[in-house]
């Protein structure tokens, strides 16, 4: 599963505010587990993630819509197992339901 979402780092970790936390739009890749960010798929086919970031592990992870968020719409959240938290916006209700199949079946 692959494609553009916009990103907030929410959490860097329990109860740790993100410092950047700005949304980027980034093309996002669901491989063998893990989450990979990149600027587009050239960056994919590259190899080079979103500021050298390592892929994030999905390995007890979890995803759900973002009800709290009012901000925008089609937003999810995505807590990872270390305590990090992302929300990632889709373009509409479908590509957001079809990136929460995604993650829950990894
Ligand atoms: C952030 C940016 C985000 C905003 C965030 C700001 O500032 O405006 O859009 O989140 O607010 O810190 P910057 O771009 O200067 O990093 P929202 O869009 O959710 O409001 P926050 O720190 O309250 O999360």
């Amino acid at each position: 599963h692959e494609g553009f979402l916009f990103r907030k780092h929410e959490l860097d970790g329990p109860n740790k505010k993100a410092s950047n936390r700005s949304w980027v739009n980034l093309y996002c890749v669901l491989s063998k587990g893990d989450l990979g960010f990149y600027k587009d798929a050239k960056g994919q086919a590259a190899g080079t993630t979103h500021g050298g970031e390592p892929l994030l592990n999905l390995h007890h992870s979890t995803s759900e819509v973002a009800s709290n968020y009012k901000k925008k719409k089609n937003v999810f959240k995505l807590k990872t197992s270390d305590g990090s938290e992302f929300l990632l916006q889709a373009k509409d209700e479908e590509d957001m339901r079809g990136w929460l199949k995604a993650l829950a079946a990894c």
